[in-house]
């Protein structure tokens, strides 16, 4: 019996809660059994962008029969502010409302019929201002939040002067709805003392049980917040459930009653922030191989009505303006825009993608203008070992160079490139075109303080266990993950795994599930507390086989496997893992264990714009050949190949569900997801009807996901690498794709001038300018 048989085996352990979603059982917040006098909460939305409260009259609301409480800002108990660090966001307004959907009014009453009819009593009268909605105006009036940021490397001006080319333009990504399938909610409920549970869909604890403290005027210790799953997340329950906690929060601790605050579609599309849009003016230098000597970029970031995560979302679109490229000279500068918008917010991804996007429009200018393949530019540029970025960290292990050739490999690129031609040439109006776009990803949260956990593993008599760590599930299967770290320490099945909800009480001072760091952070605390218990047991274990079967054996020398304690050498020697505990349990050995950790050696000074803030990166590639309809401009994916680097994948299975999701997040967000506003800052796309995504018919003909685990030192828990937002990045290579489509039509002489997204109708708009050219 070999221990790595057994860590194998554990390797292909099927979703932890998979049997439990597919035969309905499984419960979300708000689906357990409901508290007695449960209040329903609905909220009197502001329908400006950007408007003075003149007054709110609530007297007609609250005379009708079966209503609670109707709350405004006056019945805040404590600090009306939900944001620690910029202080610029209230719970509810007091004198403006700043953005289409901002909550104004709580009304809580005993249905949710009575709160919606009571809601509609309520009249507040506005004086309309004028919103101010692009980045444009927003530099124009200086509504900045910051300061421009800068991060700078070598001599741009001057190297961009010597260099023989050069181009510029402006890349531009657009805004993208995180659609989680369960919608922004919360239980609130009080009990004894002044205590407040919080069952909020949140992808961090921490936030929501001390911003709750702070707008309640209570401490930590009296807020607990619990989580058991979430319905998706992707990043817009990383800050922006908060809010939504808090109304609820503040409405049970003002009605004594327990309430619940569950948004409906609209009113979540309608209020919640979403991936922050970027404009990016850029200016490159290169030779004419095409190897890039200068690189000069300006980001312009919609940071809607309040900073929410914006900054960290900017930083991290800086600290990605290079992706995978060595620039010798860079300048990479950015501006952070207030607009009258929603607050937009963290989307997996977190600003990577769209500082990448700006980067890749370079290296297929560069290609056009060179007349040469896109990918020998890529090629050409990618980071060789032990070269620095901008912000002069290190790079380790770099091997998009050596991914790029194994992606031709597989994807069989020279006879791809034949097949396309071919098939372009032989059809007059369907065009098909390929895109090829690497990563290197930056793993770490950039703000180094929030790169720690915990968790709490206790050991049961019977020999189950409890887990409970503070990650946050939501689909990504953090917790078959951590779970799995458990069983592979101390050798036990996942069946005697109970893996618990997420909850301030057992794990405090969480850090958001998100940054791809979930299961890194979560898993590496889990594992070093299950490596506590497991050094225990294993001298209770030497003790007992000396005791039981008077055979001497060091406890280093005894191995956790197959439900059992025992040696490889001498097979005598074993007993079960209950036994063992049961042992232990006798002789007063502490079954139970608290495991912390933090990612080493991570700084990053903004001032100066360098440092280490990442601990290492996730490298890959993506190819994707799309197909359009010069009549229509509507797009087909024919065909995607994507080699991703996972290092020893804790379950591989699960790494090929999250590239594949992200893939198709990327791809939703570069060729078709499409929020647009009209002037007074409403969204028009409100709904899945409107809003379109990916689904089921986007499958292409052919998909090929190769798993790579090179030789490494840097990666995380027992030598898994994250996975979560890197791969969504190789969406991109859909709008390359459609690009290099429509440059077929002039042969490759003329390069497209294509929208992003590249939605039919943007495609339809090139090919037509095409045509002009
Ligand atoms: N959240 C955050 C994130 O606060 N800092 C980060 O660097 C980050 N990166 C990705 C996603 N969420
Ligand atoms: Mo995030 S964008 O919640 O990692």
């Amino acid at each position: 019996m070999k221990k790595e048989q057994f860590t194998q085996q554990i390797k292909s352990t099927k979703h932890i809660s998979g049997h439990l979603h597919v035969t309905g059982t499984s419960k979300f917040i708000g689906e357990e059994t409901r508290p007695s006098g449960m209040q329903s909460i609905k909220l009197v939305f502001s329908p400006y962008a950007h408007a003075e409260i003149l007054s709110i009259d609530t007297s007609e609301a609250v005379k009708i029969e079966g209503m609670s409480a109707v709350i405004t800002w006056k019945d805040i108990p404590g600090q009306n502010q939900i944001n620690h660090i910029y202080h610029d966001e209230p719970l509810l307004p007091e004198t403006k409302v700043t953005y289409v959907g901002q909550p104004v009014v709580v009304v809580v009453a005993q249905t949710e019929q009575i709160a919606l009819y009571a809601s509609k009593k309520v009249k507040i009268e506005y004086r309309e201002l004028q919103p101010v909605l692009t980045v444009e105006e927003a530099l124009e009036k200086n509504l900045v939040y910051i300061p421009e940021r800068r991060i700078e490397h070598g001599n741009v001006d001057l190297e961009m002067k010597k260099a023989k080319n050069r181009l510029k333009g402006v890349a531009r990504t657009s805004t993208q709805e995180q659609f989680y399938m369960e919608t922004q909610r919360c239980w609130a409920i009080p009990s004894e003392d002044g205590e407040i549970t919080l069952f909020s869909a949140t992808q961090s604890t921490t936030e929501v049980q001390e911003t709750a403290a702070m707008v309640l005027g209570k401490k930590s210790k009296d807020i607990t917040v619990d989580v058991r799953r979430l319905g998706g997340a992707f990043g817009g329950k990383e800050r922006a459930a908060t809010i939504w906690a808090c109304l609820a929060a503040l409405a049970a601790n003002h009605t004594h009653l327990p309430c619940e605050l569950k948004l409906s579609r609209l009113e979540d599309m309608t209020s919640t922030g979403k991936r922050n849009p970027f404009k990016m003016q850029y200016e490159v230098g290169f030779d004419d191989e095409g190897r890039i000597l200068a690189y000069d970029v300006v980001m312009d970031v919609n940071g809607g009505a309040y900073t929410d995560l914006t900054i960290a979302i900017m930083e991290r679109g800086m600290l990605h303006a290079d992706n995978t490229y060595y620039l010798p000279n860079a300048r990479i500068a950015a501006h952070s825009c207030r607009t009258n918008l929603p607050p937009n917010t963290a989307f997996r991804g977190f600003g990577g993608p769209q500082g990448i996007f700006a980067i890749e429009t370079v290296m297929n200018r560069i290609a056009r203008y060179l007349k040469k393949d896109p990918l020998e530019i890529r090629k050409l540029n990618c980071y060789k070992e032990g070269q620095k970025t901008p912000y002069k960290q290190t790079v380790h292990e770099a091997c998009s160079l050596e991914l790029l050739k194994k992606l031709e490999e597989t994807s069989k690129y020279n006879k791809l490139k034949e097949e396309v031609k071919l098939f372009n040439q032989n059809n007059a109006n369907l065009k098909r075109g390929i895109g090829v776009v690497p990563v290197k990803f930056g793993i770490s949260f950039t703000t180094a303080f929030l790169n720690q956990g915990s968790a709490l593993v206790l050991v049961y008599t019977d020999g189950t266990i409890s887990l409970s760590h503070g990650g946050i599930e939501m689909g990504q299967e953090i917790n078959t993950k951590v779970a799995q770290v458990v069983s592979r320490v101390l050798g036990v099945s996942m069946e005697r795994i109970r893996q618990e909800s997420s909850n301030t009480k057992r794990t405090a001072n969480a850090s958001p599930t998100a940054a791809s760091s979930g299961s890194d952070i979560n898993g590496n605390a889990a594992r070093v507390a299950a490596e506590k218990i497991r050094d225990r047991l294993a001298n209770a274990a030497a003790d007992y086989f000396n005791e039981k079967q008077k055979e001497k054996i060091k406890a280093e020398d005894l191995v956790f496997a197959f439900d059992k304690i025992y040696s490889e050498a001498k097979p005598e020697i074993s007993a079960t893992f209950e036994e063992i505990v049961g042992y232990a349990y006798v002789h007063c050995v502490d079954l139970c264990a608290h495991g912390y950790y933090a990612t080493p050696g991570i700084y990053y000074d903004r001032d100066k714009g360098e440092g280490t803030p990442f601990y290492y990166f996730v490298y890959g590639c993506g190819l994707v050949v799309m197909e359009i309809d010069t009549f229509t401009g509507a797009s087909r994916l024919v065909e995607v190949v994507i080699v991703h680097e996972t290092g020893e994948s804790l379950n591989p299975e699960v790494d090929k569900g999250q590239v594949l999701g992200a893939f198709y997040q990327g791809y939703g967000w570069s060729v078709m997801e499409e929020e647009p506003h009209d002037e007074k800052g409403r969204y028009l796309a409100l709904t899945p009807s409107t809003y379109k995504f990916p689904c089921i018919r986007d499958y292409p003909e052919k998909l090929i996901i190769e798993l790579v685990d090179r030789n490494r030192k840097h990666a995380s828990v027992l030598g898994s690498k994250a996975v979560g937002e890197p791969p969504l990045i190789y969406g991109e290579a859909a709008y390359f794709a459609i690009q290099d489509a429509i440059e077929s039509i002039s042969n490759y002489e003329k390069e497209a001038d294509l929208e992003f997204p590249a939605t039919p109708e943007a495609t339809l708009m090139a090919i037509e300018r095409m045509k002009e050219k």
